[in-house]
């Protein structure tokens, strides 16, 4: 069953249970970006993140420029947002939080 096109208020609704991550300008992108320890943590999270998108059968644009990485989550299917945005990203917080909280840049507090 295709995941059905989220409209503004449930994406609001979305977006208020995720950790700071934001909304593009035409409100059908949710994205974040991490700064790792070094880039061969960064490749790490690269490739743990890769298989919690293969795990979903969702898959992000992954934007890697040295030890940042940014992500962006939309569903191609329906051109917007649907759940499986937010629970990836979800998703993608947790493994940030299991496994590289200490391996972020220092300047980036540890995700609570
Ligand atoms: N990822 C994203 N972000 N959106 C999709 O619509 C999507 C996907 N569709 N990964 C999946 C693959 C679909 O193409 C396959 C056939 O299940």
């Amino acid at each position: 069953m295709r995941a059905e096109k989220l409209n503004a208020a449930q994406i609001q609704d979305g977006v208020a249970t995720l950790d700071a991550w934001t909304l593009d300008a035409d409100h059908h992108i949710i994205e974040k970006t991490w700064t790792f320890d070094s880039f061969q943590t960064a490749m790490a999270f690269f490739a743990q993140a890769g298989a919690q998108a293969e795990r979903l059968d969702h898959h992000p644009e992954f934007v890697s420029t040295y030890t940042r990485m940014r992500v962006r989550l939309w569903t191609h299917d329906v051109n917007g947002l649907t759940h499986l945005d937010f629970e990836l990203a979800a998703a993608f917080d947790q493994l940030i939080a299991a496994e590289f909280s200490t391996r972020l840049k220092p300047s980036e507090p540890p995700c609570a």
